[in-house]
């Protein structure tokens, strides 16, 4: 009687790194969103936020049911007058903390099917882009507010500018 030895060429069990491949994005922290309550007829309004990614990162768009178009948006000084626009991005450099607020980067929201009710909690799309461009989708709900963090309440979407 003859054994038959099978070669154990078992499973060299590869211990290693199966597991681990991290979300490209799951570092951009998004702190402290909220998005402006908005009275009835008024059609847009702006959503704020911090950001803060770990590797540099751009956010590139925006997205929400509540609204038929969400643009980034940034509001500077033209001279004397404020001027608002769409921007492709918003550059986001590793560590440091990027603020959308009133009067400087924001996120618009456009065509609101509804207002925004103090409240409320609006789900939204965010989307960033990475150095290697690839981009990614992150969900966020965000709080509405009626007034600014810092208790300053523009009335009107992007009036209230001063210096
Ligand atoms: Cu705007």
């Amino acid at each position: 009687m003859k054994k038959h030895f099978k070669t154990a060429l078992c499973a060299l069990t590869t211990i290693a790194s199966l597991a681990i491949s991290a979300p490209a994005f799951a570092q951009v922290a998004v702190k402290d969103a909220w998005i402006r309550a908005t009275v009835p007829q008024q059609k847009a309004t702006g959503a704020f936020m911090n950001l803060t990614a770990s590797k540099d990162t751009k956010l590139v768009g925006a997205s929400s049911p509540l609204a038929e178009t969400t643009e980034v948006h940034e509001m500077r000084m033209d001279g004397d007058v404020m001027r608002m626009g769409k921007v492709d991005s918003i550059a986001l450099p590793a560590g440091k903390t990027v603020e959308l607020k009133s009067g400087g980067y924001h996120v618009m929201l456009m065509g609101l099917k509804s207002p925004a009710k103090e409240g409320d909690s609006v789900p939204m799309t965010l989307t960033f882009e990475g150095a290697d461009k690839r981009r990614e989708n992150v969900e966020i709900k965000v709080p509405v507010r009626a007034l600014t963090s810092s208790g300053a309440a523009p009335a009107q979407g992007h009036g209230g500018h001063k210096h």
